[in-house]
Order: structure tokens, then C-alpha cells, then sequence
């Protein structure tokens, strides 16, 4: 690299070929050869799975948020009938389970499958067959599962992923003289190092049980259940991006046009127009469940974020600091490559790297943002008069407050090449004061 500024291609590069094995081998689909299913069943003899998904994998369209149109590959349930989407369904299992996959190509070129960290749930499959993968759910945490044929990230980048969530086994902190109310964490505390489980226990132990985060036992984070997507204080946020040059190669129905020039070296070639969270950027991310957290102040929520794309992101949000639970071990060297590393010392941030193919778990806590008029007067009332002036519209800061999400790296909140805001933007609300949900839930 030279001496003068980066370029956006060097910032690109620097996000892609660091961290990837950016394979520059032939691209499977230049070879357009017939083929048969190969056998790839799990042995009769395997354990009977205690979780079974069927995955397809087909191809699907989305319009941009400028109106442009491209065709992406995509997972579904083979259940789902129909409904592709990119990312693909979160997939939601149990730390120890017996997890059985069986993935369908409904394509005219060989795909691939796999789990990252997960070596099991790798496999093969070519046009019209179908594959078994059987593996132990691992650790609890966040993991990414995608297409990586041919050892490059096209399939991925073309719209091939999705989010496994493990839940944990042993995740629920203990009651105690100190601890009154037992908290839900998202990981294994048997399973942590003992400055890991110290920091998590007390991070989840606090919440809903101190001065700075509110709420009482109403206060507490609680996990998706296992056949939600999201939930109030559970979010996946994917992050993506799109070059329409290389998305115009699929054409639905047939094998991924060749073209060379392009696939030959996917990681130098990509230069993304588009920057979206969960395949939508700006003004289609100025709302939906799925991104948006929208809860009242003392209800934490946890934000499971992956990068899938080739660039570096900086996502950062106003109003709250958030806390930083869990990361990807991304060194191919590492022993533990792949595997969720918990952090054990956690930190307080206001924005945080996303390196292509991290996976992070962050805490928003849904605490009284330190700007606006309600602290103070939490020593003489507690109950927050001031905030329910606030819920009355009768204080200048009425609620729903509403805060920005945004990409630092400053490229990603743009699209189509310079429509500002129009990328990696979104926004989270805090509805209103503590207990809000309870009043909206018994006003329903
Ligand atoms: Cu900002």
C-alpha cells in the first residue's frame, strides 16, 4: 500500500483480504459440467436429532432503497413455502443438542454449506440433490452459517447466510443473599473462565437492580424463545452488502452466469453500492421489528450483529453506551478459530469494530439517557414524575425518543454510490419510562 490517503478499493481490500482466505481459484460456475447427487445422508447408525432444519437454497429479488432491482441467491425452510429471504432463517438450537441439517439446491450450480465453527455442518451439494449434515450444537452464542464454495465469498456476498443462535445450557445466573433475582445471560456460565462469568454475571445480576439500570424484576433481559426470529429484547442484525454488477449474474432459474472478470478475484473485484442491515438500508430501516429496538427504559436488549460482507464496519449508536458481550475468534491460525470468545473484560462503547465475518453479541441497556431530564430527580422521586410529564407530552422531550444508528465508516451511509443516508442507518426509540410495557400491555 502507498503512502498517500486509502482509497475506498484499499479500504475494501484492507476489509477483505486481511481476514478471509480470499481464494482466487476458479469459480465453481465456470465449469458447467452435469452432475449427480452424491450420497450424503448421516449414517443410519447416527444419534436421532433432537433439532432438525431443512434448508433450500434458490434465488429470490429485492428492490433497493433506490429503486434498483437485483436478483440474490437465498435460503427458505423447506417448510416455509415459498418465502426466500436473505439473510436466511434464524436458526435457533440448544447448546449439546443433536442438530441434523438437511440442505436442498434448488440451483443449476454446485453450492456449499456450512457453519462457522462448526467443522460437522460442512458439506457439498449439487444441482437437484440434497445434503445431511449432523452436528452437537456448540457453545452458546452467535454463529453464521453460508455458502462458501470454492473457498470465495460469492455465494456468500450474493445473498447465501444466515444467523445460528445457540442458546445456552447453563445461562441463568444464581439467587443469592446478594442477588435477588436469578437473570438470564446468553451464555454458558459453567462453561466461561471465571473472570468471563464474573463480568457476565454481574452485568445481568445489575440489570433491573441498580441506580444506574432500572426496572426491578421487570427490568431483566429475556431471551428469544426458540421459535422467534427477533423479539422485544432480541434482535440479529445482518450486515451485508451489494455490488449490482456481481448480483446481475444471477439469473433466476438458470446456472450463475460466467463472467471472469469478476469471480476470478471476488474479494478485489467487489465494490459494494449498497450497505444494508438485514438485506434493507436507509429509509427501509426507518422501521420493522426485526432492527429496531423500540422498548421502554429498563428493558435491556441484546443485539446479535454479523458481518457478511467483504467491508469494515463501525456501527455506533447515540443516546445509550452500549456493552459488549462477545465476539468471533476470527485468526485462522487460532486454535479456537471460529469459536465464540466471551469477553472478559467487558467494555462500555459507543462504537465497535464489525470485521467481515465477525459476529458480536452486544447489550443495549435501555437505560435513562445521561442527556435528558429525569436523573436528577430520581433522588426525590423516584417514581419519575418528570418522565410521566414527559409520557403526558406536557415536557419538550416527549417520548418516543428516538436515537441514530450509523456505520462511522462513513462510505456505509451511502448508496448507489454517494445517496446520503440512505446505507447502513437505522435508529432505536425508547417508548417510555419504567414499567411502560406493563401499562401498554394492560391498555390492549
Ligand atoms: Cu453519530
Amino acid at each position: 500500500m502507498t503512502d498517500h490517503a486509502l482509497t475506498r478499493r484499499d479500504w475494501l481490500k484492507l476489509g477483505g483480504a486481511s481476514l478471509l482466505a480470499a481464494g482466487t481459484a476458479t469459480v465453481p460456475s465456470e465449469v458447467f459440467a452435469q452432475y449427480t447427487c452424491q450420497v450424503c445422508d448421516v449414517p443410519a447408525d447416527a444419534a436421532p436429532p433432537q433439532k432438525t432444519f431443512e434448508l433450500e437454497i434458490g434465488d429470490t429479488d429485492a428492490r433497493l432503497v433506490d429503486g434498483e432491482r437485483v436478483n440474490l441467491l437465498a435460503f427458505r425452510l423447506a417448510s416455509a413455502n415459498g418465502a426466500w429471504t436473505v439473510p436466511g432463517p434464524v436458526l435457533r438450537v440448544t447448546e449439546g443438542m443433536t442438530v441434523r441439517i438437511k440442505i436442498t439446491n434448488l440451483r443449476k450450480e454446485m453450492h456449499a454449506f456450512e457453519i462457522t465453527g462448526i467443522p460437522e455442518s460442512k458439506t457439498e451439494v449439487a444441482p437437484n440433490c440434497s445434503c445431511w449434515v449432523q452436528f452437537t450444537a456448540p457453545v452458546g452464542g452467535t454463529y453464521l452459517y453460508h455458502d462458501a464454495f470454492g473457498n470465495t465469498p460469492l455465494y456468500r456476498l450474493l445473498g447465501l447466510h444466515g444467523v445460528l443462535v445457540v442458546a445456552p445450557l447453563n445461562g441463568v445466573t444464581k439467587k443469592n443473599a446478594t442477588n435477588p433475582y436469578p437473570s438470564h445471560t446468553p451464555y454458558s456460565l459453567e462453561l466461561l473462565t471465571a473472570p468471563q462469568r464474573n463480568n457476565i454475571t454481574k452485568l445481568f445480576n445489575a440489570l433491573g437492580t441498580t441506580e444506574r439500570f432500572l426496572g426491578g424484576p421487570e427490568g431483566k433481559w429475556v431471551p428469544c424463545t426458540d421459535d422467534e426470529d427477533y423479539s422485544h429484547q432480541e434482535k440479529v442484525w445482518v450486515m451485508q452488502e451489494i455490488d449490482p454488477r456481481f448480483q446481475a449474474l444471477v439469473v433466476r432459474g438458470q446456472q450463475l452466469l460466467s463472467a471472469p472478470q469478476l469471480t476470478g478475484d471476488v474479494v478485489n473485484n467487489f465494490v459494494p453500492r449498497y450497505f444494508q442491515l438485514n438485506n434493507r438500508s436507509g429509509f427501509d430501516l426507518n422501521k420493522g421489528e426485526d432492527i429496531c429496538p423500540d422498548n421502554y427504559i429498563g428493558e435491556p436488549t441484546l443485539i446479535r450483529m454479523v458481518n457478511v460482507g467483504i467491508a469494515h464496519h463501525s456501527p455506533h449508536i447515540h443516546g445509550n453506551h452500549v456493552f459488549r458481550l462477545s465476539q468471533a475468534d476470527l485468526d485462522p491460525a487460532s486454535p479456537t478459530f471460529g469459536q465464540v470468545q466471551v469477553a472478559d473484560n467487558i467494555f462500555e462503547v459507543d462504537t465497535w469494530s464489525m470485521w467481515p465475518m465477525e459476529r458480536r453479541d452486544i447489550l443495549l441497556p435501555f437505560e435513562i439517557p445521561p442527556d435528558i431530564p429525569y436523573k436528577p430527580l430520581l433522588a426525590t422521586d423516584p417514581q419519575g414524575i418528570q418522565f410521566d410529564r414527559m409520557v403526558a407530552r406536557q415536557a419538550k422531550e416527549p417520548f418516543p425518543l428516538r436515537y441514530v444508528v450509523h456505520d462511522h465508516v462513513e462510505m456505509a451511509t451511502t448508496a448507489g454510490g454517494g445517496n446520503y443516508p440512505q446505507g447502513m442507518v437505522t435508529h432505536w426509540e425508547i417508548m417510555g419510562g419504567l414499567g411502560g410495557r406493563k401499562l401498554q400491555t394492560a391498555r390492549l
